[in-house]
Order: structure tokens, then C-alpha cells, then sequence
């Protein structure tokens, strides 16, 4: 099997982002290797600490994180770096050519039931017309990445990729450590009638999305084979999506703070929206392309329904015809 470097380099992508991301998944392994050891390594359990987006930090968060940055930090070719666990923009190489965003540790409610949790990650170009520490650099449209991934530590470690061309997945290695090309080409399955959702903020959704799953669980026909998968972790639950097709769900609610839904723009919608796009479906929020939506702040929320074409457009007809949303 082809491994890795040797793939990005038949995809012409440049030396120096190639390192870069190579300084990435070292950070990934490390942390795949914490993440087993489990209660074996003291790393389950919550801080006292909350994060800027007011969640109680998981031990394994913060040691993500940190091992994240301290690799980042040493690696010339990073100007910033921004992660869910950081309230502001970490500048690192004033002039380097790179700014990378991440989410150290998605799916944070699974860490200490031994569920599916994984690392999301983005790269950009640095911006020359803001600082280092400015959060403009990350300013930039979904559409501006120049690579997005995922590991998700699970029963095997396992990475997907697009440095701009096809999504392909990957699976770590434990012989010698390094990440194996196992899926070539991604292609999203658009036939699948599989949704991922939790139904249990349905009484907080607007009336329009309310209307639609009422549809899709009680009345509608085109949905009598549909079924259900949520596994609390959004990286897992794209990974199936992208293997077997699907649509996930995360509307926004009209909880404090929900009001933009829970998933982070910068960190996780738009890099799972180009694994998922490059994979041949569709990413929106309120409808609209997630990859163009303008970003207006670091850590801001956006609505999100992503998978397979066919049920991110029958959501997006459904909503947008029925409720004005
Ligand atoms: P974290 O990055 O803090 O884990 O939050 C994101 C997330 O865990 C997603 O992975 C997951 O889909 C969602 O939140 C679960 O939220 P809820 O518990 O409200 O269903």
C-alpha cells in the first residue's frame, strides 16, 4: 500500500506544506497513542478549567492541544495558529507561509465512555496584510483551504484528507507508524436514506426543521426505509457518512448560545465541508454554500447539514419553502 508522502507528492502538492502537515499527523500519532492508553495514562476526567466557548476542558483537550501547538510551534513554515481550546490566535513565525486552525479533540463527550473522538484540522495561506497574532488571518473563506483532514482514534487510527484534490482515507499503521493509503478516492454514495441528528433538541428546532423530520419519521413515504446513526462525536459520525453516505444534522436552537447551532466554522464545519464536497455531496447552513459563507469571528457557530446531495437538498427545499427560516 502507497504511504503517504509519496501520495501527496503524485498530487503536486508543494514540499513545505507537505512537512507541515507531516508535523501535523506526527502530533496526531502521539496523541492516538495517549487516547489508547486510556485510564492506563491518567488522561480521562475533566479540569477545573472551561474554554472560551464555556465547556468544561477534558484533560485529553488540553494535552491535545498542547501537544498540538508545541509541535506547531517548532515547525518554520507556521505564521498562526487557532484551536477551540485557545481564546485568541497564537502567532508562532512572523513570516512563515501558513496558518493552521484545529480542533484538538472532537467529540469531547465521548472521551471517558471510550468513544470515537478525533483531531479536525485546516490549513490556509497566511494572509501578508494582518498580523501574526491578528484573528484576520483566519478571515478567509472555506474555500481558501489548502488542505482539510480528520484522525479519528477509533478501533483503527484512521485520517482523512484533501489537499484540494479528491478526499482519501488513510489508516495508521502500528507497524511502522506511518499513515497507508487505503481508500484512493472518496466518492460520497448519494442513494443512502441514513440521517444523523440529535432528535432529542428537536423541541428547541424551528417550526420548519420540526415539520421536516416530522415528515421524515411519521409521514412522508420517500422516507419509510429511513434510518438513524448519532454517535456525539461529529468526526465519527462524517467518517460513516463519507464511507457509507448519509446527511448530518446540527441545526441551530433556541437555546442561549444555540442560536448559530454548536459547531465552530472555522475548525469544523469548514474543513468536514471540503472532505465532504471533494467526496462529491453537499455542506450548507441556512441553505447556503458553508465554504462561502464569510467568516465574522474565531470561534462563531453556524447551522449545519452536510452529506450526501440528495438529502442536504431535500432538507434545504423543505426548510426554505416551508418556514421562511
Ligand atoms: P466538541 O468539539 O467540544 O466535542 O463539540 C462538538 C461536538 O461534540 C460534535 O462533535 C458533536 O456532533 C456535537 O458536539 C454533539 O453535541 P450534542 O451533545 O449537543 O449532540
Amino acid at each position: 500500500m502507497e504511504r503517504l508522502i509519496p501520495t501527496l507528492k503524485k498530487d503536486g502538492v508543494e514540499l513545505d506544506l507537505i512537512l507541515l502537515i507531516r508535523t501535523i499527523l506526527a502530533a496526531t500519532k502521539e496523541i492516538a497513542f495517549r487516547v489508547s492508553q486510556g485510564e492506563l495514562s491518567g488522561v480521562l476526567g475533566s479540569t477545573l478549567d472551561e474554554n472560551i466557548q464555556g465547556e468544561v476542558q477534558k484533560k485529553l483537550d488540553v494535552l491535545a492541544n498542547q501537544l498540538l501547538k508545541d509541535m506547531l510551534s517548532d515547525d518554520d513554515s507556521v505564521r498562526s495558529i487557532a484551536s477551540e481550546e485557545e481564546e485568541f490566535v497564537v502567532p508562532v513565525h512572523s513570516t512563515a507561509p501558513y496558518i493552521v486552525a484545529f480542533d484538538p479533540l472532537d467529540g469531547s463527550s465521548n472521551i471517558d465512555i471510550n468513544g470515537q473522538i478525533g483531531t479536525i484540522f485546516t490549513i490556509y495561506r497566511a494572509r501578508d496584510d494582518v498580523a501574526a497574532n491578528s484573528p484576520e488571518q483566519f478571515a478567509q473563506l472555506g474555500t481558501e483551504q489548502v488542505c482539510a483532514g480528520y484522525v479519528l482514534y477509533g478501533p483503527s487510527t484512521y485520517l482523512m484528507m484533501t489537499t484540494g484534490g479528491p478526499t482519501r482515507g488513510y489508516t495508521l499503521d502500528l507497524t511502522h507508524g506511518g499513515y497507508l493509503l487505503t481508500v484512493p478516492e472518496v466518492t460520497l454514495s448519494q442513494d443512502s436514506m441514513e440521517f444523523s441528528a440529535n432528535m432529542a433538541n428537536y423541541r428547541y428546532w424551528q417550526e420548519g426543521v420540526q415539520h421536516y423530520f416530522d415528515q421524515v419519521l411519521y409521514s412522508s413515504e420517500d422516507y419509510k426505509d429511513v434510518t438513524m446513526r448519532y454517535n456525539g462525536a461529529m468526526v465519527g459520525d462524517i467518517n460513516r457518512i463519507l464511507i457509507k453516505g448519509g446527511v448530518f444534522h446540527y441545526p441551530s436552537d433556541a437555546r442561549a448560545g444555540n442560536e448559530n447551532g454548536k459547531i465552530r466554522l472555522l475548525y469544523e464545519a469548514n474543513p468536514l465541508a471540503m472532505l465532504i464536497e471533494k467526496a462529491g455531496g453537499k455542506a450548507t447552513a441556512h441553505g447556503k454554500r458553508i465554504m462561502a459563507l464569510p467568516p465574522t469571528s474565531l470561534h462563531q457557530r453556524v447551522p449545519v447539514v452536510m452529506g450526501s446531495n440528495n438529502l442536504v437538498d431535500e432538507f434545504d427545499k423543505a426548510i426554505f419553502s416551508n418556514s421562511n427560516v
